[in-house]
């Protein structure tokens, strides 16, 4: 059975559009914590975008030092039938739908087409990448024949030539192939990764002739030929195998081993779908009385859980999850302060994984703090294996006539404090001491140290100062004073004290250890309660904030004045223009009054700040805020706070911006990947937004305040090992809206909820 509130259609009325290919392409990505695969065809298409990417499988290239390599494309299947090849681009399309299924990690499609020749075929793929063995992918494709009789001709291959935007990371190294199976063998080019494919096609219902296989360099091909009669289907499986040599030290040979060790497509199919059950007992939200905020709630939440790394924690997520090339698969703060709740608080498990990986680059944060001239460990703000800065220095503009300064690499430094933000909240959540102690801890105290040194005291003012950063708001560059930057560094040092308490009672020894290598002595101990005393925070009388020192100087502006628009406030205004504006790309302050009240609990803290602050905020910068064109980041954190203030009309709005940002293309920019930072802000969005989770000492309680078309909320919350059911209810809606359920109008253009066709089973 499947249910239009697990499923994701692509529209079908006119056929398949290819003015949509690359944003149906990211939509329809499949990931298992391993690779991510996007959503192109298996027999290609005029401009397609296919990749593959690899958890920590980076290769150098030039400006931005280092990108995940796209991996070798192991969908390809050329079809020749009736005397054509089977394209979409050739013939007539007569019927198309392509659906994912939410539920089983299933990504579907359907196509009836007429040959050049005017024969006519149905075809019905199925793939999945196992979440029950992330080294193992498959795919089916259903050929059945309504009118013609003849030949059929099959060639599947491994293809070595992926490249990323025309730059190809891959040496092909070997080769083989036997009957029904094939492999390759590729290295990358720089970092001399070596990566391990191999496939197995097996046909039936049909007569095939034997599988050979041909081997074209680098492009190990399985060719097969049967003969079909009208009304006959031929079922053809391709499994595939990938392992690299940052997993084992042989991949070559282990993905070949595995390849000849695992059962059938149906088999494979019904562990994956079995593990995909246990994720979703825990982790899914249900909405009832609103199916566009269901779907897209599930949608989000499915790209977030089948990117997580499951058995690796020197990896962690992309800015675009393994879904397309932006950011080149670059880690930012998206991972912990936006994804990383949904995890810590459903599948803490894989939250750990994530922070461990900050913990494995710790090396590469001292590497830059050194660098700098500072003491301790200064998170680089993109990271990739090493924790070595990899944010570009310059980029070409759009047009590539001229290059732009990137000045976040060097001082957007608020990322050391989000790792340490996201450590503790893992720790509060899970009281896993043991990560505390090994980890944890480290990181804290290592980075707070970064920032006793970085803190400039300012002689004629009496007061600690951070001068020339980049706050969350990047429309406002080299900036002194960030409030946030300001306040969260206050935030960190407070905490690493904490931390430094807790660590001399619970183990002695390794505080002994952090202490000498470290070097906390009493003396820095004792700045930092200095710095938290006198460090600058400008704030006036009414609760105002001042984002950074001078911002209230600047031209103020009226976005309204720029409606309609289709592009970002930056753009129109240029990087100095805006730069010289009170504009924002996205929260700043309020993203600040958000993490301090985050997950808190309901008593006085040393953070606590007032409703009237708040509202103060909220109403100077949020009209002042670019909420479609700026940041992805903004509208699940402006949603929450909307929430905080009673606003649900302001809330909604800007929580369907962040839920349909991919499925919807909000922003026009889904093509280049899944916004990754959104995915787990609408999780955040709902729990703490809507639901109004906060923690108590006895436990999370909900303070809901639902939007109106919402008659029930469902979802789980773990705490300290100990699962919480919330089932909220709305009180405002009356008993008849709340049987009727799933019937709100569709607001989501193109992509959108409808049932599949009934002749289409997973199953032979
Ligand atoms: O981390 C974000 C940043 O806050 C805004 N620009 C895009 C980055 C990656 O998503």
């Amino acid at each position: 059975m499947q249910q239009a509130d697990w499923i994701v259609t692509e529209t079908t009325e006119d056929g398949f559009n290819p003015a949509q290919q690359h944003h149906t392409e990211t939509v329809f990505t499949l990931s298992n914590g391993y690779l991510g695969t996007r959503g192109s065809f298996e027999e290609g298409y005029p401009g397609d975008r296919p990749s593959t990417l690899i958890h920590g499988v980076y290769d150098n290239v030039p400006i931005v030092f280092t990108e995940l390599a796209n991996a070798p494309n192991w969908l390809s299947l050329t079809i020749l039938i009736g005397g054509a090849r089977f394209r979409l681009d050739q013939g007539k399309v007569m019927a198309y739908k392509r659906w994912l299924d939410m539920q089983r990690g299933v990504l579907s499609r359907y196509v009836r087409w007429q040959s050049p020749a005017g024969q006519t075929f149905e075809f019905r793929f199925d793939r999945f990448a196992s979440l029950a063995d992330e080294h193992v992918l498959a795919l089916q494709c259903q050929i059945t024949s309504i009118d013609y009789a003849g030949p059929v001709e099959v060639h599947t291959s491994l293809n070595g030539y992926s490249d990323n935007q025309g730059y190809l990371h891959w040496d092909a190294v070997n080769q083989g192939g036997a009957d029904h199976s094939i492999w390759l063998h590729v290295r990358t080019r720089h970092s001399k990764i070596d990566l391990g494919m191999a496939a197995r096609l097996t046909i039936s219902g049909v007569a095939a002739e034997q599988t050979t296989p041909i081997s074209f360099q680098g492009y190990p091909t399985l060719v097969t030929r049967f003969s079909i009669q009208p009304e006959q289907t031929a079922y053809l499986e391709k499994i595939v195998t990938v392992y690299t040599s940052r997993d084992v030290p042989n991949p070559v040979l282990m993905a070949q081993d595995k390849l000849a060790n695992l059962p059938g497509f149906n088999v494979l199919y019904a562990d994956h779908e079995a593990a995909w059950a246990k994720v979703w007992e825990i982790s899914d939200i249900v909405i009832e009385g609103d199916l566009n905020a269901q779907l897209a709630v599930r949608y989000n939440l499915f790209q977030l859980l089948s990117v997580a790394p499951r058995n690796d924690s020197r990896v962690s997520i992309p800015a675009k999850t393994l879904s397309g090339f932006a950011y080149r698969g670059h880690i930012f703060w998206d991972t912990e302060i936006f994804i990383l709740p949904c995890l810590t608080y459903t599948q803490p498990e894989l939250a750990r994984n994530l922070l461990t990986y900050r913990y494995h680059t710790l090396e590469g944060a001292r590497r830059k703090a050194k660098a700098h001239g500072y003491e301790g460990a200064m998170y680089v703000w993109e990271s990739a294996n090493t924790g070595d800065e990899v944010t570009p220095s310059w980029v070409p503009t759009p047009t590539g006539e001229n290059l732009v300064r990137i000045w976040c690499g060097e001082i957007e430094l608020h990322i050391s404090t989000d790792v340490a933000y996201a450590s503790w909240h893992y720790w509060q959540a899970t009281g896993d001491h043991d990560w505390m102690r090994d980890c944890g801890a480290e990181m804290i105290l290592d980075t707070a140290v970064f920032w006793g040194s970085r803190v400039e005291w300012n002689g004629d003012r009496q007061r600690y100062e951070i001068s020339d950063v980049i706050g969350p708001d990047e429309y406002h560059e080299r900036v002194n004073n960030n409030a946030f930057t300001n306040i969260m560094m206050r935030w960190h040092l407070r905490t690493a004290l904490k931390v430094w308490d807790w660590l001399q009672k619970m183990d002695r020894d390794r505080a002994a250890e952090l202490q000498q290598r470290l070097n906390l002595t009493s003396d820095r101990l004792q700045h930092w309660e200095e710095i938290i005393q006198k460090i600058w925070i400008s704030q006036n009388a009414n609760g105002l904030i001042e984002q950074f020192e001078g911002f209230f100087a600047l031209e103020d502006l009226n976005l309204e004045d720029y409606e309609p628009r289709t592009r970002s406030m930056q753009s129109i205004l240029g990087i100095e223009g805006a730069n010289s504006r009170q504009v924002l790309k996205q929260p700043d302050v309020v993203m600040l009054l958000y993490l301090l009240r985050r997950g808190i609990f309901s008593q006085p803290h040393e953070d606590s700040y007032s409703y009237e602050t708040l509202q103060a905020n909220w109403d100077y910068y949020v009209p002042r805020t670019d909420h479609t064109y700026g940041s992805s980041l903004g509208p699940a954190v402006h949603a929450i706070m909307a929430c905080e203030l009673d606003k649900p009309a302001e809330a909604y709005e800007h929580f369907m911006r962040a839920a349909l940002v991919d499925l919807a293309d909000v922003r026009g920019n889904a093509h280049e990947g899944i916004h990754a930072a959104s995915t787990g802000g609408t999780w955040q969005a709902v729990v703490f937004g809507f639901a109004g989770v906060h923690l108590t000492e006895n436990g999370p309680v909900a303070t809901p305040r639902l939007p109106e078309n919402w008659t029930r909320l469902k979802f789980q919350f773990v705490w300290q090992g100990q699962v919480y059911k919330f089932d909220l209810r709305n009180p405002k809606t009356t008993k008849s809206q709340q049987h009727e359920d799933t019937k709100s109008t569709s607001t989501l253009p193109r992509i959108f909820p409808t049932a599949v066709p009934p002749s289409t089973r997973i199953s032979k």
